[in-house]
């Protein structure tokens, strides 16, 4: 009875995997602790061109584009970005999906002055979401005006000591 119980024990999980794996066979499967986030900048943080922005991922295994590989897959930097890349399509490739097929860590980016925001995903040896997807949380960040701009708007106040007709 006893063997019996540690058999099924161990057989249940294997059993679901496989009829899983065989109705999702088009997607790659993460694991459930697999997490991508955003190190840099912090969220709400007003920064200056060029951006640096560096990608953090746990208990998943950062891979080049075209490597299949289990619990695997790539960053892809989402801009602005308000509707997520469909399950079961290529993330799609453009100013606002980044991907960072050599597996890359981080970058830089230049931005507009304004808001934007920030989010991560992973995607796989061909590009597409996994299941479930592996999203950071999305952040927001302010680009401040570069500083000759800032300057012309607001000119700095000259330097010079309150005199007594500053004082009344
Ligand atoms: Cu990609």
């Amino acid at each position: 009875m006893t063997r019996f119980i540690s058999l099924t024990k161990y057989l249940c999980p294997l059993i679901v995997l496989f009829c899983s794996a065989s109705f999702a066979a088009a997607e790659s499967s993460s694991p459930k602790n697999a997490k991508v986030f955003i190190k840099e900048p912090a969220d709400g943080a007003t920064v200056q061109n060029p951006v640096k922005v560096v990608f953090g991922i746990e208990n998943m295994m950062l891979m080049p584009a075209g490597v299949p590989h289990s619990d695997s897959g790539h960053h892809h930097l989402l801009v602005d970005v308000k509707t997520l890349p469909e399950a079961g399509k290529s993330i799609p490739a453009d100013d606002q999906h980044i991907h960072f097929g050599k597996a890359q860590t981080e970058t830089t980016l230049n931005l507009a002055p304004g808001k934007h925001t920030l989010q991560l995903m992973l995607g796989d040896h061909l590009h597409m979401p996994h299941n479930p997807p592996v999203v950071s949380k999305k952040i927001t960040i302010t680009v401040a005006a570069p500083v000759a701009e800032a300057e012309t708007k607001a000119p700095a106040k000259p330097n010079k000591k309150p005199t007594e007709a500053d004082a009344k």
